[in-house]
Protein backbone atom coordinates (compact mmCIF):
# COMPACT_ATOMS: atom_id res chain seq x y z
CA UNK A 1 0.00 0.00 0.00
CA UNK A 2 2.07 3.20 -1.21
CA UNK A 3 1.44 6.38 0.82
CA UNK A 4 0.71 9.99 -0.52
CA UNK A 5 4.40 10.53 0.15
CA UNK A 6 5.83 7.47 -1.98
CA UNK A 7 3.42 8.35 -4.84
CA UNK A 8 4.61 11.67 -5.31
CA UNK A 9 8.56 9.89 -5.29
CA UNK A 10 7.26 7.67 -7.87
CA UNK A 11 6.08 9.67 -10.51
CA UNK A 12 8.92 11.90 -10.29
CA UNK A 13 11.32 8.88 -10.40
CA UNK A 14 9.53 7.41 -12.81
CA UNK A 15 10.66 10.73 -15.07
CA UNK A 16 14.04 10.80 -14.27
CA UNK A 17 16.85 9.75 -16.04
CA UNK A 18 20.85 10.76 -15.96
CA UNK A 19 23.25 10.90 -18.77
CA UNK A 20 27.07 9.68 -17.68
CA UNK A 21 29.96 10.24 -19.23
CA UNK A 22 32.39 8.17 -21.17
CA UNK A 23 35.16 9.69 -19.90
CA UNK A 24 34.24 8.85 -15.98
CA UNK A 25 34.99 5.15 -16.90
CA UNK A 26 38.47 5.68 -18.14
CA UNK A 27 41.97 6.51 -16.68
CA UNK A 28 41.92 10.61 -16.81
CA UNK A 29 44.50 13.28 -13.91
CA UNK A 30 44.85 16.23 -12.82
CA UNK A 31 47.57 18.41 -14.53
CA UNK A 32 49.81 17.30 -11.92
CA UNK A 33 49.90 13.65 -13.06
CA UNK A 34 47.15 10.88 -13.03
CA UNK A 35 47.15 7.99 -10.92
CA UNK A 36 46.18 4.47 -13.21
CA UNK A 37 43.26 1.88 -11.80
CA UNK A 38 43.66 -1.22 -13.29
CA UNK A 39 40.49 -1.52 -13.49
CA UNK A 40 39.67 2.06 -15.95
CA UNK A 41 38.47 0.97 -19.88
CA UNK A 42 40.94 1.39 -21.94
CA UNK A 43 38.67 1.89 -25.16
CA UNK A 44 35.40 2.61 -26.19
CA UNK A 45 33.86 -1.09 -25.86
CA UNK A 46 35.15 -1.24 -22.54
CA UNK A 47 33.68 2.27 -21.73
CA UNK A 48 30.15 1.20 -22.89
CA UNK A 49 30.54 -2.19 -20.78
CA UNK A 50 30.64 -0.04 -17.39
CA UNK A 51 28.47 2.27 -18.29
CA UNK A 52 25.86 -0.97 -18.94
CA UNK A 53 26.82 -2.00 -15.38
CA UNK A 54 25.72 1.36 -14.23
CA UNK A 55 22.56 1.19 -15.72
CA UNK A 56 21.67 -2.57 -14.76
CA UNK A 57 22.42 -1.40 -11.62
CA UNK A 58 20.40 1.39 -11.13
CA UNK A 59 17.80 1.37 -14.29
CA UNK A 60 17.87 5.33 -14.41
CA UNK A 61 20.96 5.83 -17.12
CA UNK A 62 20.04 4.82 -20.54
CA UNK A 63 22.25 7.01 -22.20
CA UNK A 64 26.07 7.66 -22.23
CA UNK A 65 27.79 11.10 -23.36
CA UNK A 66 30.56 10.45 -25.73
CA UNK A 67 34.00 12.80 -26.75
CA UNK A 68 34.03 12.66 -30.75
CA UNK A 69 37.75 12.25 -30.28
CA UNK A 70 38.21 9.64 -27.44
CA UNK A 71 35.36 7.79 -28.22
CA UNK A 72 35.19 8.12 -31.90
CA UNK A 73 38.83 7.81 -33.17
CA UNK A 74 37.95 7.49 -36.73
CA UNK A 75 35.41 10.01 -36.60
CA UNK A 76 32.10 8.84 -39.03
CA UNK A 77 33.69 5.50 -39.65
CA UNK A 78 33.32 4.73 -35.78
CA UNK A 79 30.00 5.02 -35.72
CA UNK A 80 29.24 1.24 -36.60
CA UNK A 81 31.25 0.43 -33.51
CA UNK A 82 29.61 2.35 -31.18
CA UNK A 83 25.86 1.20 -32.37
CA UNK A 84 27.11 -2.35 -32.29
CA UNK A 85 28.57 -1.66 -28.78
CA UNK A 86 25.44 0.29 -27.67
CA UNK A 87 22.88 -2.61 -28.50
CA UNK A 88 25.44 -5.30 -26.99
CA UNK A 89 25.50 -3.65 -23.30
CA UNK A 90 22.16 -1.83 -23.60
CA UNK A 91 22.84 1.98 -23.32
CA UNK A 92 22.65 4.27 -25.97
CA UNK A 93 24.87 6.93 -26.97
CA UNK A 94 23.74 10.04 -25.63
CA UNK A 95 25.12 13.98 -26.42
CA UNK A 96 28.00 14.02 -28.43
CA UNK A 97 31.12 16.08 -27.21
CA UNK A 98 33.16 18.17 -30.09
CA UNK A 99 37.00 18.31 -28.96
CA UNK A 100 37.59 21.93 -30.33
CA UNK A 101 40.52 22.26 -27.54
CA UNK A 102 42.95 19.35 -27.15
CA UNK A 103 44.38 19.95 -30.89
CA UNK A 104 47.67 22.16 -31.02
CA UNK A 105 45.86 23.98 -33.25
CA UNK A 106 43.87 25.22 -30.90
CA UNK A 107 46.74 27.28 -28.93
CA UNK A 108 44.73 30.62 -29.28
CA UNK A 109 41.67 29.18 -29.31
CA UNK A 110 39.06 27.68 -31.77
CA UNK A 111 36.16 29.80 -33.33
CA UNK A 112 38.15 33.02 -31.83
CA UNK A 113 41.39 32.08 -33.19
CA UNK A 114 42.32 35.32 -35.14
CA UNK A 115 44.29 32.57 -37.84
CA UNK A 116 41.19 31.95 -40.37
CA UNK A 117 42.58 28.28 -40.95
CA UNK A 118 42.27 27.30 -37.70
CA UNK A 119 38.86 28.69 -36.94
CA UNK A 120 37.89 26.79 -40.42
CA UNK A 121 39.26 23.55 -38.59
CA UNK A 122 37.52 24.04 -35.89
CA UNK A 123 33.63 24.66 -38.21
CA UNK A 124 34.21 21.33 -40.08
CA UNK A 125 35.39 19.14 -37.03
CA UNK A 126 31.58 20.73 -35.34
CA UNK A 127 30.16 19.87 -38.34
CA UNK A 128 31.47 16.36 -38.74
CA UNK A 129 29.91 15.83 -34.46
CA UNK A 130 26.79 17.21 -36.09
CA UNK A 131 26.59 14.25 -38.60
CA UNK A 132 28.11 11.58 -35.99
CA UNK A 133 25.21 12.71 -33.46
CA UNK A 134 22.54 12.29 -36.30
CA UNK A 135 23.79 8.97 -37.30
CA UNK A 136 23.82 7.67 -34.08
CA UNK A 137 20.73 9.53 -33.57
CA UNK A 138 21.70 11.67 -30.55
CA UNK A 139 19.82 14.77 -30.03
CA UNK A 140 22.20 17.03 -28.34
CA UNK A 141 25.99 18.34 -29.23
CA UNK A 142 27.31 20.13 -26.63
CA UNK A 143 30.10 22.69 -26.93
CA UNK A 144 32.59 23.44 -24.56
CA UNK A 145 35.20 26.15 -25.75
CA UNK A 146 38.87 26.33 -24.05
CA UNK A 147 39.07 29.55 -25.95
CA UNK A 148 39.92 32.68 -23.99
CA UNK A 149 43.73 34.52 -23.47
CA UNK A 150 46.28 34.75 -20.46
CA UNK A 151 47.12 38.13 -20.66
CA UNK A 152 45.50 41.51 -20.66
CA UNK A 153 45.63 43.34 -23.80
CA UNK A 154 46.68 39.93 -25.81
CA UNK A 155 42.90 39.29 -27.03
CA UNK A 156 40.63 41.59 -29.29
CA UNK A 157 37.74 41.12 -26.69
CA UNK A 158 35.05 42.23 -28.79
CA UNK A 159 36.14 40.74 -32.05
CA UNK A 160 36.32 37.33 -30.44
CA UNK A 161 32.66 38.00 -29.86
CA UNK A 162 31.59 38.92 -33.26
CA UNK A 163 33.27 35.47 -34.20
CA UNK A 164 31.68 33.16 -32.08
CA UNK A 165 28.21 34.44 -33.20
CA UNK A 166 29.04 33.97 -36.77
CA UNK A 167 30.59 30.25 -36.33
CA UNK A 168 28.06 29.38 -33.50
CA UNK A 169 25.31 30.67 -36.41
CA UNK A 170 26.83 28.56 -39.06
CA UNK A 171 26.86 25.68 -36.57
CA UNK A 172 23.15 26.05 -35.65
CA UNK A 173 21.99 25.78 -39.82
CA UNK A 174 24.02 22.00 -39.64
CA UNK A 175 21.41 20.52 -36.85
CA UNK A 176 18.29 18.48 -38.43
CA UNK A 177 15.13 19.87 -36.41
CA UNK A 178 15.49 17.91 -34.13
CA UNK A 179 18.30 18.50 -32.74
CA UNK A 180 19.79 20.58 -30.28
CA UNK A 181 22.93 22.52 -29.16
CA UNK A 182 24.19 23.39 -26.16
CA UNK A 183 26.27 26.02 -25.23
CA UNK A 184 28.63 25.54 -22.04
CA UNK A 185 30.24 28.28 -20.22
CA UNK A 186 33.31 28.55 -17.69
CA UNK A 187 34.52 31.48 -16.09
CA UNK A 188 38.36 30.49 -16.19
CA UNK A 189 40.85 27.39 -16.69
CA UNK A 190 42.68 27.14 -19.21
CA UNK A 191 42.29 30.96 -19.79
CA UNK A 192 43.41 32.63 -16.83
CA UNK A 193 42.70 36.83 -18.55
CA UNK A 194 39.66 36.16 -19.88
CA UNK A 195 37.26 33.53 -21.00
CA UNK A 196 34.82 34.13 -24.23
CA UNK A 197 32.23 32.39 -22.97
CA UNK A 198 32.63 32.95 -19.31
CA UNK A 199 29.30 32.89 -18.01
CA UNK A 200 25.77 32.44 -18.53
CA UNK A 201 24.86 35.28 -19.71
CA UNK A 202 27.55 34.98 -22.57
CA UNK A 203 25.99 31.45 -23.11
CA UNK A 204 22.87 33.25 -23.18
CA UNK A 205 23.70 35.82 -25.71
CA UNK A 206 25.39 33.08 -28.04
CA UNK A 207 22.84 31.10 -27.75
CA UNK A 208 19.85 33.64 -29.18
CA UNK A 209 22.66 34.59 -31.55
CA UNK A 210 23.32 30.95 -33.03
CA UNK A 211 19.47 30.20 -33.24
CA UNK A 212 16.02 29.00 -32.14
CA UNK A 213 17.88 25.35 -30.95
CA UNK A 214 20.66 26.29 -29.35
CA UNK A 215 20.40 26.35 -25.24
CA UNK A 216 22.83 26.57 -22.35
CA UNK A 217 24.66 23.72 -20.55
CA UNK A 218 24.92 24.37 -16.58
CA UNK A 219 28.09 22.94 -15.25
CA UNK A 220 27.66 23.35 -11.73
CA UNK A 221 31.15 23.18 -11.16
CA UNK A 222 31.82 26.01 -13.59
CA UNK A 223 30.85 29.18 -11.63
CA UNK A 224 32.66 31.30 -9.16
CA UNK A 225 32.12 30.17 -4.90
CA UNK A 226 29.51 31.43 -3.66
CA UNK A 227 27.94 32.14 -6.56
CA UNK A 228 23.68 31.71 -6.81
CA UNK A 229 23.30 28.80 -9.22
CA UNK A 230 19.71 27.82 -8.78
CA UNK A 231 19.10 31.50 -9.63
CA UNK A 232 20.59 31.15 -13.33
CA UNK A 233 18.42 27.83 -13.14
CA UNK A 234 15.33 29.95 -12.61
CA UNK A 235 16.10 32.43 -15.05
CA UNK A 236 16.93 30.17 -17.41
CA UNK A 237 13.92 28.34 -17.21
CA UNK A 238 12.10 31.91 -17.21
CA UNK A 239 13.57 32.44 -20.88
CA UNK A 240 13.12 29.05 -21.80
CA UNK A 241 16.56 28.59 -22.74
CA UNK A 242 17.71 25.98 -20.26
CA UNK A 243 19.26 22.70 -22.14
CA UNK A 244 21.08 21.04 -19.60
CA UNK A 245 23.90 20.46 -16.84
CA UNK A 246 26.75 19.16 -16.40
CA UNK A 247 26.71 17.88 -12.66
CA UNK A 248 29.65 17.72 -10.43
CA UNK A 249 30.64 18.99 -7.21
CA UNK A 250 33.26 21.41 -5.76
CA UNK A 251 34.63 23.26 -3.16
CA UNK A 252 37.13 25.40 -4.78
CA UNK A 253 36.95 25.76 -8.35
CA UNK A 254 36.42 23.39 -11.32
CA UNK A 255 37.44 20.35 -9.12
CA UNK A 256 34.53 17.67 -10.63
CA UNK A 257 33.86 16.01 -7.20
CA UNK A 258 31.14 13.58 -6.35
CA UNK A 259 27.83 15.08 -7.16
CA UNK A 260 26.20 16.15 -3.47
CA UNK A 261 29.28 15.29 -1.92
CA UNK A 262 30.06 18.59 -0.60
CA UNK A 263 26.71 20.37 -0.83
CA UNK A 264 23.82 18.52 -1.14
CA UNK A 265 21.41 21.11 -0.34
CA UNK A 266 22.79 23.51 -3.67
CA UNK A 267 21.93 20.19 -5.82
CA UNK A 268 18.52 19.89 -3.71
CA UNK A 269 18.00 23.79 -4.54
CA UNK A 270 18.00 23.39 -8.29
CA UNK A 271 15.69 20.51 -8.91
CA UNK A 272 13.15 22.37 -6.80
CA UNK A 273 13.51 25.59 -9.25
CA UNK A 274 13.33 23.17 -11.88
CA UNK A 275 10.11 21.02 -10.52
CA UNK A 276 8.51 24.78 -9.03
CA UNK A 277 8.76 25.69 -12.60
CA UNK A 278 6.93 22.90 -13.80
CA UNK A 279 4.37 22.67 -11.54
CA UNK A 280 3.84 26.85 -12.14
CA UNK A 281 3.80 26.05 -15.82
CA UNK A 282 1.67 22.64 -16.08
CA UNK A 283 4.89 21.56 -18.52
CA UNK A 284 7.72 19.46 -18.65
CA UNK A 285 10.96 21.09 -19.04
CA UNK A 286 13.47 19.77 -21.47
CA UNK A 287 16.71 19.24 -20.06
CA UNK A 288 19.20 17.15 -20.15
CA UNK A 289 20.79 16.01 -16.62
CA UNK A 290 24.62 14.66 -17.16
CA UNK A 291 27.36 13.76 -15.03
CA UNK A 292 30.96 15.44 -15.83
CA UNK A 293 32.60 13.68 -13.15
CA UNK A 294 35.83 11.78 -13.79
CA UNK A 295 37.45 10.27 -10.68
CA UNK A 296 41.11 10.10 -10.36
CA UNK A 297 41.08 8.44 -6.57
CA UNK A 298 37.36 6.36 -6.00
CA UNK A 299 36.83 3.40 -7.77
CA UNK A 300 35.06 4.77 -11.16
CA UNK A 301 31.81 2.77 -11.93
CA UNK A 302 31.38 2.80 -7.95
CA UNK A 303 32.05 6.65 -7.93
CA UNK A 304 29.32 6.54 -10.82
CA UNK A 305 26.69 4.40 -8.72
CA UNK A 306 27.41 6.85 -5.76
CA UNK A 307 26.73 9.63 -7.73
CA UNK A 308 23.63 8.59 -9.57
CA UNK A 309 22.42 7.62 -6.21
CA UNK A 310 22.95 10.86 -4.93
CA UNK A 311 21.04 12.37 -7.84
CA UNK A 312 18.34 10.34 -7.59
CA UNK A 313 17.96 10.70 -4.25
CA UNK A 314 17.97 14.93 -4.19
CA UNK A 315 15.76 14.79 -7.19
CA UNK A 316 13.16 12.39 -4.79
CA UNK A 317 13.52 14.81 -2.10
CA UNK A 318 12.72 17.81 -3.90
CA UNK A 319 9.72 16.88 -5.55
CA UNK A 320 8.44 16.50 -2.37
CA UNK A 321 8.31 20.57 -1.43
CA UNK A 322 4.27 21.37 -1.08
CA UNK A 323 4.17 24.01 -3.98
CA UNK A 324 0.72 25.50 -2.63
CA UNK A 325 1.88 25.99 0.63
CA UNK A 326 5.40 27.30 -0.61
CA UNK A 327 3.80 29.88 -3.05
CA UNK A 328 0.99 31.38 -0.42
CA UNK A 329 3.88 31.69 1.94
CA UNK A 330 5.95 33.76 -0.71
CA UNK A 331 2.86 35.69 -1.29
CA UNK A 332 2.35 36.62 1.96
CA UNK A 333 6.19 36.91 2.55
CA UNK A 334 5.91 34.55 5.58
CA UNK A 335 9.24 34.09 5.43
CA UNK A 336 9.98 31.06 8.15
CA UNK A 337 6.84 29.34 6.83
CA UNK A 338 8.64 29.42 2.58
CA UNK A 339 11.62 28.57 3.84
CA UNK A 340 10.41 25.76 5.87
CA UNK A 341 8.53 24.11 3.21
CA UNK A 342 12.12 23.46 1.02
CA UNK A 343 13.77 22.33 4.73
CA UNK A 344 10.80 19.85 5.64
CA UNK A 345 11.46 18.61 2.23
CA UNK A 346 14.90 17.99 2.12
CA UNK A 347 14.92 16.50 5.95
CA UNK A 348 12.55 13.53 4.29
CA UNK A 349 14.40 10.17 4.31
CA UNK A 350 13.04 9.43 0.96
CA UNK A 351 15.67 6.08 0.87
CA UNK A 352 12.84 3.43 1.87
CA UNK A 353 10.37 4.89 -0.82
CA UNK A 354 13.30 5.29 -3.45
CA UNK A 355 13.84 1.22 -2.41
CA UNK A 356 10.62 0.50 -3.44
CA UNK A 357 10.44 1.99 -6.43
CA UNK A 358 13.61 0.14 -7.46
CA UNK A 359 12.14 -2.96 -6.80
CA UNK A 360 8.77 -2.24 -8.65
CA UNK A 361 11.10 -1.63 -11.53
CA UNK A 362 13.06 -4.87 -11.15
CA UNK A 363 16.32 -2.66 -10.56
CA UNK A 364 17.98 -3.94 -7.24
CA UNK A 365 16.95 -2.31 -4.06
CA UNK A 366 20.69 -1.38 -3.15
CA UNK A 367 22.42 -0.83 -6.52
CA UNK A 368 26.10 -0.55 -4.66
CA UNK A 369 25.85 -3.73 -3.39
CA UNK A 370 24.46 -5.49 -6.46
CA UNK A 371 27.60 -3.88 -8.12
CA UNK A 372 29.27 -5.25 -5.44
CA UNK A 373 28.45 -8.93 -5.80
CA UNK A 374 28.46 -9.35 -9.22
CA UNK A 375 32.47 -10.08 -9.57
CA UNK A 376 32.53 -7.35 -12.64
CA UNK A 377 35.27 -5.38 -10.74
CA UNK A 378 37.21 -8.25 -9.77
CA UNK A 379 36.74 -9.60 -13.38
CA UNK A 380 38.20 -6.64 -15.49
CA UNK A 381 40.74 -5.53 -12.98
CA UNK A 382 42.52 -8.82 -13.97
CA UNK A 383 41.44 -8.56 -17.42
CA UNK A 384 42.86 -4.35 -18.12
CA UNK A 385 45.30 -4.22 -15.78
CA UNK A 386 48.65 -4.66 -18.30
CA UNK A 387 46.95 -2.55 -20.95
CA UNK A 388 45.92 0.37 -17.96
CA UNK A 389 49.72 0.88 -17.67
CA UNK A 390 50.56 1.92 -21.15
CA UNK A 391 46.87 4.04 -22.37
CA UNK A 392 45.99 7.24 -20.22
CA UNK A 393 43.16 9.63 -21.71
CA UNK A 394 43.72 13.04 -21.43
CA UNK A 395 40.65 15.16 -19.23
CA UNK A 396 40.60 19.17 -19.36
C1 LIG B 1 35.64 21.11 -19.05
C2 LIG B 1 34.14 21.06 -19.22
C3 LIG B 1 33.70 20.18 -20.35
C4 LIG B 1 34.50 18.92 -20.44
C5 LIG B 1 35.95 19.26 -20.46
C6 LIG B 1 36.82 18.07 -20.71
O1 LIG B 1 36.00 21.62 -17.80
O2 LIG B 1 33.51 20.70 -18.01
O3 LIG B 1 32.34 19.85 -20.22
O4 LIG B 1 34.12 18.25 -21.61
O5 LIG B 1 36.25 19.87 -19.22
MN1 LIG C 1 31.36 20.20 -18.24
MN1 LIG D 1 34.51 21.32 -16.10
Amino acid sequence: MRTKLSEKIYRALDGFRVEIPSWGFANTGTRFGKFIQAAAATNTEEKFSDAGQVHAVTGICPTVALHVLWDLPNGPASVSDVLHFASRFGVRPGSINPNLFQDQIYKFGSFGNPDESVRGEALQHSKTSIQIAKQLASRDVSFWFIDGSNYPGTANIRERKRLFEDYLQRIHAELAPDQRMLIEYKPFEPAFYHTDIADWGMALHFARAAGPQAKVLVDTGHHYASQNIEQIVAWLLSEGMLGGFHFNDRRYADDDLTLGSIDPYQVFRIFHEILYFEWETSGGAEIAYTIDQSHNLKGKIEAMIQTVNMAQELFAKACLVDYRRLSQAQKKSELVEAECCLQDAFATDVRPAIREWRASNSVPEDPMQAFRDSGYLERISVERASRNMSSVSSYA
